[in-house]
């Protein structure tokens, strides 16, 4: 199935040949770009590079394995990925334990190419694989009066030893608005490099938001829950002052403890450079979701 294409970054660069001819012949089979719209010139130069597979895999926020940069790659080996099932609950008609195969095999999996912006204020590019979190929604059937999306990472203390520990409240849970969760930018990643997802990353299957702080992507992914009510959220519970459910990158929004003006992108070793941090991580589609909204009080 043709679908549409939404990012604003080169793909040449880092994608292998067959997959490149495969979207381009989709692109050429009609549809899917109509317009030169989806290509915005605004990105830099250094915005189409993306990270490599060493810094997406060992550099990473994975607070169940440790709470350093290295843990999660140092710690995430021992994680069981197989059996795995996702439990999809709540205002649903096919409510149920879905087996990650079975997902997978009803899903187009395409790559996006999206920015990442940690609140942290460091930032990749990562050539993730994966689907469109609203395809997965379809096919649990949502029931017409579910307003959010509620996610839940896997509780499992005995591979995952930062759970042992009352660093969060575990198990890590996440929400999004149902038109947030519907938006076509918001995929379920299952893929890095056109690999299967490695544990420290969220295997099997995480959730991506590229226009919000990273903590939203929640990853290994165990239950989604359709409700008609905002979810509790993890850093929300953990510090609500300074991270809010919305949690849209937003250059003019600090967070009380530093500027969120610029980010680093991670990279280039010691000359790892300082970039402009952009309203919604350059995403600017987004903006119509939130119309009428004052960002800075639902940061
Ligand atoms: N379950 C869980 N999901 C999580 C986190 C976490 O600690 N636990 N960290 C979040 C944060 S703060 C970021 S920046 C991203 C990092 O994703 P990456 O390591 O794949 O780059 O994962 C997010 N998802
Ligand atoms: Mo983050």
């Amino acid at each position: 199935m043709a679908r549409r294409w939404t990012n604003d970054l080169s793909r040449r660069d880092v994608t292998p040949k067959p997959v490149f001819m495969n979207r381009r012949t989709l692109l050429a089979s009609g549809g899917a770009l109509a317009a030169g719209a989806a290509w915005p010139a605004q990105a830099s130069a250094e915005a189409l590079d993306p990270n490599t597979w060493d810094e997406i895999t060992s550099y990473n926020n994975f607070y169940e394995f440790g709470t350093g940069k290295t843990d999660p790659k140092e710690n995430a080996g021992q994680l069981t990925t197989t059996p795995w099932s996702v439990e999809i609950d709540g205002m649903v008609d096919k409510p149920g334990s879905y087996a990650f195969e079975d997902i997978l095999s009803q899903m187009d999996i395409e790559e996006r190419i999206y920015r990442l912006r940690c609140v942290e204020a460091w930032s990749m590019v990562i050539p993730w694989q994966g689907f469109e979190l609203a395809d997965l929604i379809a096919m649990a059937g949502p029931k017409p009066d579910a307003t959010h999306v509620a996610f839940q990472t896997l509780m499992r203390p005995e591979e995952m030893p930062g759970q042992n520990y009352p660093i969060l409240d575990w198990p890590y849970v996440e929400g999004l608005r149902m038109d947030e969760a519907m938006h076509p930018l918001t995929i379920m990643a299952t893929g890095l490099y056109d690999k299967p997802l490695p544990n420290q990353n969220g295997a099997p299957m995480r959730l991506v938001v590229p226009w919000k702080y990273g903590f939203k992507s929640i990853k290994s992914i165990v239950r989604i829950t359709l409700t008609d009510s905002q979810p509790p959220t993890t850093w929300n519970l953990s510090g609500p002052q300074e991270y809010g459910f919305y949690a849209n990158v937003n250059p003019n929004v600090d967070h009380p403890r530093w500027s969120q003006a610029t980010e680093r992108r991670i990279g280039g070793g010691l000359f790892s450079s300082r970039v402009d941090t952009q309203l919604f991580n350059g995403y600017d589609e987004v903006a119509a979701l939130y119309e009428g909204m004052d960002l800075e009080t639902n940061y």
